[in-house]
């Protein structure tokens, strides 16, 4: 019987992969030319177990959609590149797999000369591209103005995931997607671990970039999805979307001295995220700027300074500028705090003399806005252009005048099981939401809130009467995301 289903197995595994895939052992980076000439689709370039200092690794083979070309250590996490090393996948449909950089130029040959990192550790060319169980740990040079980014995807369906990246302390993003050809990325990064990038005191710092100023009009189209960030310090832009059309689900910031900022480029999706924020000193929320940005099941708990803010836009805004807040979508958010505010209305009045364009069109519905010590609402300064549905608010003052659309009631907030704060059962949130087309409304706000049908976790809500806030608490059904630890994501290999 088992002999039976090992042959149906081989057999099953021969047409998903040709059985003629070769080995080829490559003992140093001198080695690789000849392997990558070589290599045929379904094959897999083994590299050497070990240290291998200013390695370049130039990858240019390519394999197929059903027979990728696998680029592995002989062990997982077996071989560290070291020095000035670079990984270049010129090629499309490469698979590289439990690779461990260490160092940087920081230890290049220990003569006392710096020899400066020429370009990304790791530089994505190709299309279909996969990185993954790999990591990048205080790869860094002797000077941290030295500039360059750790991972770059500038290709087609190239996927970043179950990688590990502490330590970046020099000017450069973490990971940085890049629209090179003027359509969408497509590009998946997903469960990785961002840990432990210091202050640099300076822009350029942050820890993903999705496009850049001169093609943020372009779709993307990438995903970032259930990725840890802990003590991303580098610069208040932990995650900056610079492009159309991007979405980022399902992904947990602990304690780290930033946002995720949509800075420009529309259509953004931000949805079931957790942000523990903790007090951390530095720590935020979401900043939202343009037109057409969907913010919904978030979990925001105790920002520094807020949980959410709607940037004031610049009147004929260039590219690089501020573009006003627009049709943006804000509903079914939790946000608590304790000396942040829940929301900021704009960045300030010192800024408004050059960016007097106030949030506009815009919705904000079903929202849980809780504060034990600071006003909910902060840095108003004008009436904003917002509909109110559905939103449950209180703490010590308003902070601005409350229209229809907020209810100032007591949320009964209660522990949950995994340490979040959730309404109780007897809360006015429980089924407090204005949902679907039963709300008497602007029909736009109807039909936007009927397509938010899952909670936080993943848990389907209520089409009538849904629970006010990111959390169904009157879900039975079982739990698909939780906030992520360590255990959740980053390599096989290392802890
Ligand atoms: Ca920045």
């Amino acid at each position: 019987m088992m002999t039976h289903l090992k042959a149906a197995l081989m057999v099953a595994l021969c047409v998903a992969a040709p059985c003629s895939a070769a080995v080829h052992e490559v003992g140093s980076a001198r080695d690789l030319p000849a392997a990558v000439q070589n290599a045929l689709p379904g094959d897999q370039i083994v590299l050497a177990d070990g240290q291998w200092l200013d390695a370049a690794l130039e990858v240019t083979c390519s394999g197929t959609a059903d027979a990728p070309i696998l680029i592995r250590p002989q062990t997982p996490g077996g071989l560290t590149l070291t020095g000035i090393s670079h990984v270049a996948l010129r090629g499309s449909h490469l698979v590289l797999s439990g690779l461990r950089m260490y160092g940087g130029a920081r230890e290049a040959a220990g003569d006392g000369i710096e020899r400066l990192q020429p370009s990304a550790p790791i530089d994505i060319y190709g299309d279909y591209c996969r990185v993954t169980d790999c990591a990048i740990l205080d790869f860094n040079p002797i000077g941290r103005e030295h500039r360059y980014m750790w991972v770059v995807i500038r290709g087609v369906g190239d996927r970043v995931d179950h990688c590990y990246f502490r330590g970046q302390d020099h000017s450069g993003v973490t990971v940085v997607v890049l629209l090179q050809r003027g359509q969408p990325n497509e590009a998946l990064i997903d469960h990785n671990h961002f840990a432990g990038k210091p202050p640099l005191g300076a822009n350029g710092g942050e820890t993903i970039r999705i496009g850049g100023s001169t093609t943020c009009v372009y779709n993307s189209h990438t995903t970032v999805a259930s990725n840890l960030f802990e003590h991303c310090d580098g610069e208040i832009e932990i995650v900056s979307n610079k492009a159309c059309e991007n979405y980022f689900l399902h992904n947990t910031f602990r304690e780290s001295a930033g946002e995720l900022t949509l800075r420009q480029g529309d259509r953004a999706v931000v949805e079931g995220n957790f942000f523990l924020c903790n007090g951390y000193p530095g720590s935020r929320g979401i900043r939202i700027i343009g037109r057409d940005h969907r913010v919904v099941n978030n979990y925001i708990h105790e920002p520094a300074y807020y949980g959410i803010v709607f940037q004031e836009g610049i009147v004929g805004s260039s590219l690089s500028g501020y573009t006003q807040v627009t049709r943006a979508l804000v509903a079914f958010n939790t946000i608590v705090t304790s000396h942040g505010n829940p929301i900021w209305m704009g960045r300030g009045a010192e800024y408004t003399a050059e960016r007097p364009l106030l949030v506009t069109s815009s919705f904000m519905a079903n929202n849980l806005l809780v504060s034990s010590g600071a006003a909910i609402f902060a840095r108003v300064h004008g009436p904003p252009g917002i509909e109110w549905a559905g939103n449950i608010a209180w703490g010590p003052e308003p902070g601005m005048e409350l229209p229809d659309g907020i209810t100032w009631a007591d949320p009964l907030l209660v522990e949950s099981a995994d340490g979040l704060l959730a309404p109780a059962a007897n809360s006015p949130a429980v089924a407090g939401a204005a949902a679907g087309f039963e709300y008497d409304s602007p029909r736009e706000l109807n039909w936007l809130l009927a397509t938010v049908t899952h909670d936080i976790y993943g848990r389907l809500r209520d089409e009538h009467h849904a629970d006010i806030g990111c959390s169904e608490v009157s879900s039975e059904a079982p739990i698909v995301h939780r906030p992520l630890t360590a255990t959740d994501v980053g390599t096989t290999w290392m802890p």
